[in-house]
């Protein structure tokens, strides 16, 4: 962190991105950083390869947050890279972060790749937004109502409600002292959480029609056609969560969603309970994430990449669990 205050001392003009198909974390960590390098009279650009959900408008300054099909690229000094596990997880803004001299890398997952020039990983951490929170207390810097809300939001998201392993006694301290600004929770989880579009329902209710298990009812998975995207008028973002139904079914230790994308790629999404850690199963194949919440992208045939995927998480459920 004194790395890193030094390098903001040190610059005039920012960039701040994250990762593709951002999350609530990736943006309201990048708002709450956004606002605190205002407050040092800094120029700062808030560019991500994809568009800001719609669920995370209600984040103040979210309209700032362009994607660069549109942006004119900044010339930035120095480039913050928040929540990315891997560089190829900045789509289209990859190159542009290779043209800036100085990259920071502020991160909770395990096995980053340490692109940065400065890496800040911290896989204890509950979400980005708790590292953020801290920066700003070793910045001495007061927290006030919007960044609090944009913090929240990040925590809130990323420890699923407070109910994953990775929410600490920290994480909760750190919420408390969010919540002595006067932030209205309530509020907030009314925005992420019961703004619910037509869509992601109409997008759920297909994508149950295929629930299947495997592995004695230990593996439970569905599956999201392009077809279901066009007759439920949804998009990707409509399909976030629904793997969390295939893993909350009773007995089942691991819950897969496979997502055919129009280009011809499979986007697979791990969720498991606490004894199995999906994170190995993804990196298997090209992917990354968390112990109990992964993803990784597969190009090939949905019936290959099905059958390959599930011998792996066989194979990782054969090895947990009867040891
Ligand atoms: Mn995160």
């Amino acid at each position: 962190m004194d790395r890193i205050a030094e390098q903001i001392a040190r610059h005039k003009k920012f960039l701040i991105t994250t990762h593709v198909y951002p999350d609530g974390d990736a943006v309201g960590s990048q708002i709450a950083l956004f606002i605190l390098l205002k407050r040092m009279g800094k120029e700062v650009k808030l560019i991500n390869s994809f568009p800001l959900p719609a669920r995370y408008k209600f984040l103040p300054n979210s309209g700032l947050i362009k994607h660069n099909i549109n942006a004119t690229l900044p010339n930035s000094e120095l480039a913050f890279v928040l929540d990315v596990g891997s560089k190829g997880r900045l789509g289209n803004m990859r190159e542009h972060i290779n043209n800036i001299k100085t990259v920071i890398n502020i991160d909770h997952h395990l096995g980053n790749d340490c692109f940065g020039t400065i890496n800040w990983i911290d896989s204890r951490m509950s979400s980005v937004g708790e590292l953020i929170f801290h920066l700003y207390k070793h910045m001495k810097l007061e927290i006030r109502k919007p960044e609090a809300i944009c913090l929240y939001t990040a925590i809130v998201t990323d420890t699923g409600s407070f109910q994953y392993s990775n929410t600490s006694v920290e994480t909760h301290l750190a919420v408390s002292e969010l919540l002595k600004t006067g932030i209205d929770h309530t509020w907030i989880c009314n925005q992420i959480y019961k703004n619910i579009p037509v869509s992601k329902l109409k997008l759920l209710q297909l994508a149950l029609e295929t629930l299947s298990f495997d592995a004695k009812g230990k593996i439970g998975y569905m599956f999201i056609t392009s077809d279901m995207y066009s007759k439920a008028r949804a998009t990707e973002e409509d399909s976030e969560e629904i793997v969390e139904y295939a893993r909350n079914v009773k007995g089942v230790e691991v819950g897969i969603l496979f997502k055919q994308h129009s280009k011809g790629n499979i986007k697979i999404s791990f969720r498991s309970r606490s004894k199995i850690d999906v994170r190995k199963i993804a990196s298997k194949f090209g992917g990354g994430g968390h112990h109990n919440a992964a993803a990784c992208t597969v190009n090939g045939e949905l019936k290959v990449v099905l059958k390959n995927i599930m011998r792996a998480t066989i194979l990782e459920l054969e090895s947990s669990i009867s040891v």
